[in-house]
């Protein structure tokens, strides 16, 4: 089964918004906002809300980029409360949607899921990132639009195998 997410960021003058995530799926690594649909949601609708809620932005405008698939293999390592160390969401595949915000009003404030903050593209903190981000972040950055697949060990932190394209649309 897939499980649709959703993810995006912005940029301005050489830099690039990140925010260190607090709580939750990839709590303590830098990444874009974004999260599950709700029911009845639109990808569309999910990103804004999300994006809202996790650092205060409004989207007013935005372009879907890529299309990036993350398999977890195995069965997920439990903590000592039985419950999954890394949440694959009990869905084999997480299909994630990347968009890049390209209008938004209101300016990134800390809430108590995301530390927002930015980060010119030559310190982009890839080491404190989603290992995969360096593969498709930097065509994010170059305007290209991309699809990919990636497959990580049970806990999230190694990339098995991986296959990434450039798109026309
Ligand atoms: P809720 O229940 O809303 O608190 P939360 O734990 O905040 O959930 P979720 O599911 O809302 O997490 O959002 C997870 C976020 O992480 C989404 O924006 C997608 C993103 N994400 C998931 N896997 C990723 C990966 N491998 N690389 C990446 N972002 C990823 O860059």
């Amino acid at each position: 089964m897939k499980k649709v997410l959703t993810l995006c960021t912005t940029t301005k003058n050489n830099q690039i918004l990140l925010g260190m995530k607090k709580r939750g799926f990839g709590a303590g690594r830098w990444n874009g906002f974004g999260g599950k649909l709700h029911d009845g949601e639109s990808i569309e609708e999910a990103t804004k809300r999300e994006t809202q809620e996790e650092c205060g932005i409004i989207i007013e405008k935005m372009e879907e980029m890529g299309i990036v698939d993350f398999e977890f293999a195995g069965n997920p390592r439990l903590d000592s409360r039985k419950r999954p160390l890394v949440d694959a969401r009990r869905a084999e595949i997480l299909e994630v949607h990347i968009f890049k915000i390209l209008k938004y009003t209101s300016e990134p404030v800390e809430t108590e899921e995301m530390k927002p903050q930015w980060f010119t593209f030559d310190k982009i903190p890839y080491d404190s990132m989603w290992p995969d981000d360096k593969f498709w972040l930097p065509l994010f950055l170059e305007n290209k639009k991309f699809k990919g697949k990636f497959k990580f060990d049970p806990d999230g932190n190694k990339i098995l195998d991986h296959e990434i394209d450039i798109v026309k649309s």
